[in-house]
């Protein structure tokens, strides 16, 4: 494989701590900051993979632990692997399941070895180390990987965030090993562990470094802790992460953090909030979050956004909306998510075009007056 099809980033531009650039890799460019809609179970809840790539997303994540348990890596990989199953011809990335066991799965023992775990669907178990989550991600065809890692929930001891960074860092260099015989143009990310501690965050990225990967992840972030604390995390952390490799903000987050994480230095985030959201009747717009399940909209004949690109936003009356919503139809779950989602892409736009030109302070101000403004 030439040179040019081999995974790299390019810096573009930087404005402030903010940067515009591209992730290159044989399956297609990501334009950063980068939203990457989240496709947990081979799909992006509610939205056909055509629509997903129509509001500009270059990249989806997928999830190790829910994939493994069903279908299976090795059902993914005979017929094809991820992105043939799901068509998806553009980049994805995987998480590890770690972080997944934690939040979803029943029964859990962690050792240096791995994670043993009971599945939430039928309560069976499985085994997760860091060779194995590896090898999955593998037979899936991600593009982008990461190392399995250990993420405490905050409040944490000291001690505790100490003792899982340092088993993330071992099981780094495991997982780099494992990936050595995958095929060239394919990444592994290394995570950045550390909690709440700026010297053991500062131990996590230089250990990391050390290792040599060529992206790094900011994992263990938005897990209970206040935004100022997280923003304060990520200054720490993205001065010391090398200049010419990707970093992402794994499960983050709300618009404001992703702003504030842009202001930062941060290229990339994924998170649940507007397909879940969307599914909740919650809309994300450009005068902030409002939610249609509201007895204020019933009667109410305007769009969400007159000015919106996207159809969802533009066309249907908040009445109608709202109405979906009290009968449960599908629908109504589609047409936030598509809502959502074309907002977090076009917030991710915005960013980039205001990096390029150098006023990304002003587009921070602008976005965020508006979110203070409301929608009546
Ligand atoms: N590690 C991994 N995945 C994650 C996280 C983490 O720390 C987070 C924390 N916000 C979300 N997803 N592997």
């Amino acid at each position: 494989m030439s040179e040019q099809s081999d995974f790299h980033y390019h810096l573009n531009a930087t404005d402030g701590a903010a940067r515009l650039g591209e992730v290159v890799t044989p399956r297609g460019t990501i334009r950063t900051p980068a939203f990457m809609p989240v496709g947990t179970a081979a799909t992006v809840k509610g939205m056909y993979p055509q629509q997903v790539r129509e509001l500009g997303a270059d990249i989806l994540l997928g999830n190790t632990y829910h994939l493994m348990l069903r279908p299976t890596a090795e059902r993914v990989a005979e017929l094809g692997g991820l992105h043939e199953f799901m068509r998806w011809p553009h980049p994805i990335l995987t998480d590890s399941g770690g972080f997944q066991i934690m939040s979803l799965a029943g029964l859990r023992k962690m050792s240096e070895k791995g994670v043993t775990f009971r599945s939430h669907i039928d309560g069976s178990y499985h085994e997760l180390s860091p060779e194995r989550s590896v090898e999955i991600q593998g037979l899936l065809g991600s593009d982008i990987q990461m190392q399995l890692d250990e993420c405490v929930r905050l409040p944490a001891t000291k001690d505790e965030i100490a003792r899982a960074l340092r088993l993330s860092l071992r099981w780094a260099e495991r997982s780099k090993k494992a990936f050595e015989s995958q095929p060239k143009g394919r990444a592994l990310f290394g995570i950045v562990q550390g909690g709440d501690d700026p010297q053991l965050r500062e131990e996590s990225a230089r250990g990391l470094i050390d290792i040599d990967f060529p992206g790094y992840s900011i994992g263990g972030l938005a897990v209970g802790e206040p935004q100022a604390v997280m923003l304060a995390m990520i200054e720490v952390v993205a001065p010391i992460l090398p200049t010419e490799k990707p970093r992402y903000l794994m499960g983050v987050g709300t618009p404001d953090d992703m702003i504030e994480a842009v202001a930062r230095g941060v290229d990339m985030f994924d998170c649940v909030m507007p397909t879940r959201a969307g599914r909740h009747a919650l809309a994300f717009t450009r005068f902030g979050k409002i939610n249609l399940k509201n007895a204020r909209h019933a009667n109410d004949p305007r769009p969400l956004d007159e000015a919106s690109d996207c159809p969802a936003a533009r066309d249907y009356s908040r009445a109608y909306l709202h109405h979906l919503i009290r009968c449960d139809e599908m629908l109504g779950s589609m047409l936030l998510t598509w809502v959502n989602l074309a907002y977090y892409q076009s917030l991710m736009a915005g960013a980039r075009a205001a990096i390029g030109e150098g006023r990304f302070e002003a587009y921070r101000v602008e976005v965020k007056e508006g979110w203070a403004r409301g929608d009546i």
